[in-house]
């Protein structure tokens, strides 16, 4: 029987036509329209258990991707919840769409069914954020919203859509479809003047640093990173971490910063992560460069460093990094003494690690948890490793190698995400491993997933560090308030793995250094999303000083 268009038709169909067939969603009364209109395409709805873990799966395929997620969800608390995940996918400048369900139009203001001024909401948290307001324009409302999230820095984008829009019948002459065109935006090119105009500042530096925001931390942004600093022999990093220059990642960064005289900031936030740029954690001496897609944070690069401020222009990360290197070639720029000096310092770990072992039976020390993991994750490129959390994770970041397609808490500094994170990873990737380290406490935020995993055949093997605490904020109170004013931290060694188990999954608990390996291999070979519940000793996040 031929169906009449209707206006959840247009959406379903243009998603249809930018090439996207996953949506992670959560269903509700304002949004069944667009599950109804999904039959007959080739959209596939893959059904969460939480609307915030619907954004962190988009979150994820934008990360890992470049083209943005679609997470959809209902109008109201649907939507509310999903608002709350769009923080980390802002921080991380992961690009995503998310449509949330939305009262009627003809009832706005009149306290319709989970009437909430839903734009409004998301709008701190999102690039833009608007309600649609013809059926008709449906298909350009998701096409601006598209280009919008993969624009410049990328980033969330909110689209709210009235059940009514959805559920209107549309003349097939009255849709406006988008055009090819319309999904994405022209990126902005560095000139050659202002890259010939870095690069001379760069040359002059002794010891320069190239810094890059988060939207590199995947494969195509690290190749890029990797081609600069071979081109232009200047180190690069990505600062990704709410801890900054204590990312366990970077290795002795804190010591490597306080010698660098020219900092380029490559499409990376003038932040909290810099220090501000301040002494004594970087050199009052030292320059700074912004490249960066959004005037306003050159401007505030600009603002913050003062006269230390060498140069700044407006340009698109990537394009920008291809003409640097295209204009460098032929051109001393940096130095090979420096890159290696800079290179030692990233990888420079404390020497007694290699020997370091839990002193407590029946617990591990979180070293030998990735001690045991490290050769799992070394064997395929393709691996997907997602780390979350507070002091377990960020031995994980210390220890582990860092595959192209790596994906930490980012800068939003928020934990939580990574068992959404690792179902669209399973969806993107059909064979090679996807790994999560989590701490206790994060694993409960997401923990029902297990659930959408094991219905929808998508294994993973979660490493869950269990110390029985909330350990990085317990930290926190020893150092502020003195360790007999711990307070309201602790939780139980629960068996997070029978969870995993009671909804589908695999399980194994490890309380012995020599039963990892077995418990790892026995999850990846289970097929199914995986808890491997290890009990841990309780202990700090690794401090990484230079190795003698
Ligand atoms: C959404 C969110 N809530 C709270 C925090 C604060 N926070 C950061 S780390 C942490 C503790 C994590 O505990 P756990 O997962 O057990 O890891 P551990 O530090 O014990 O290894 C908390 C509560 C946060 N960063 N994000
Ligand atoms: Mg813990």
């Amino acid at each position: 029987m031929n169906q009449p268009l209707r206006g959840a038709d247009i959406v379903m169909r243009t998603l249809e036509r930018a090439g996207h067939h996953t949506i992670f969603t959560l269903s509700g009364n304002h949004i069944m329209s667009l599950f109804d209109a999904a039959i007959g395409t080739s959209l596939d709805l893959v059904h969460t258990r939480q609307e915030a873990a619907a954004v962190h799966a988009a979150d994820a395929w934008g990360r890992l991707t470049g083209k943005p997620g679609i997470a959809m969800v209902t109008g109201g608390p649907g939507h509310a919840n999903a608002v709350a995940a769009l923080m980390t996918a802002q921080g991380q400048e992961s690009p995503l769409v998310l449509l949330s369900g939305h009262t009627e139009t003809n009832q706005l203001g009149r306290g319709g069914f989970q009437e909430l001024r839903q734009a409004e909401m998301a709008a701190p948290v999102a690039k833009a954020s608007w309600m649609a307001t013809s059926a008709e324009t449906l298909g350009t409302d998701v096409a601006k919203a598209i280009r919008i999230a993969t624009s410049g820095r990328p980033g969330p984008v909110h689209l709210s859509l009235p059940s009514d829009l959805l559920d209107a019948h549309v003349a097939d002459n009255a849709a406006v479809w988008p055009e090819p065109g319309d999904f994405a935006a022209t990126p902005v090119a560095l000139n050659d003047a202002a890259a010939d105009a870095v690069l001379g500042i760069i040359a002059a530096a002794t010891r320069p640093l190239l810094i890059a925001g988060p939207a590199l931390a995947n494969p195509t942004g690290r190749a890029l990173l990797a081609r600069i600093e071979s081109a232009l022999r200047v180190p690069t990093c990505i600062m990704e971490s709410p801890r900054g220059f204590n990312d366990a990642t970077l290795g002795a960064f804190n010591e490597l910063i306080t010698q660098v005289d020219l900092i380029i900031l490559l499409g990376k936030a003038f932040d909290f992560t810099l220090k501000f740029g301040e002494a004594p954690w970087i050199d009052p001496a030292c320059r700074f460069i912004s490249i960066d897609p959004e005037g306003a944070l050159v401007e505030r690069a600009a603002r913050e460093t003062g006269a230390r401020f060498a140069f700044g222009c407006v340009a698109d990360t990537r394009p920008a990094g291809e003409t640097l290197i295209r204009r460098a070639a032929g051109r001393a720029v940096g130095s090979d003494a420096w890159l290696a000096e800079a290179r030692g310092r990233f990888s420079d770990r404390p020497a007694n690690w290699s020997t370091l072992a839990s002193q407590t039976q029946g617990k591990l020390h979180a070293i030998e948890v990735f001690r045991a993991l490290k050769p799992f994750v070394d064997t395929d490129p393709d691996t997907v490793l997602i780390c979350d959390g507070g002091e377990f994770a960020q031995w994980g970041q210390s220890v582990l190698p860092v595959p192209a397609r790596r994906m930490i808490n980012g800068v939003g500094g928020s934990i939580g995400s990574s068992l959404p994170m690792a179902i669209a990873a399973r969806v993107l990737e059909p064979k090679a491993p996807v790994f999560v380290v989590l701490g206790d406490g994060t694993f409960g935020f997401h923990m029902a997933e297990f659930e959408t995993a094991a219905r929808r055949g998508l294994p993973f093997v979660a490493v869950v560090g269990t110390d029985s605490r909330w350990n990085a904020e317990y930290n926190l109170q020893v150092r502020d308030y003195g360790r007999d004013r711990a307070v309201g931290c602790e939780l139980t060694p629960a068996r997070y793995d029978l969870v995993a188990v009671a909804l589908g999954g695999h399980g194994e608990l490890v309380t012995r250094a020599e039963d990892m390996a077995g418990a790892i291999e026995r999850s990846l070979a289970s097929g199914k999303p995986a808890c491997v519940n290890v009990m841990i000793e309780s202990i700090p996040s690794p401090v990484v000083r230079k190795s003698a």
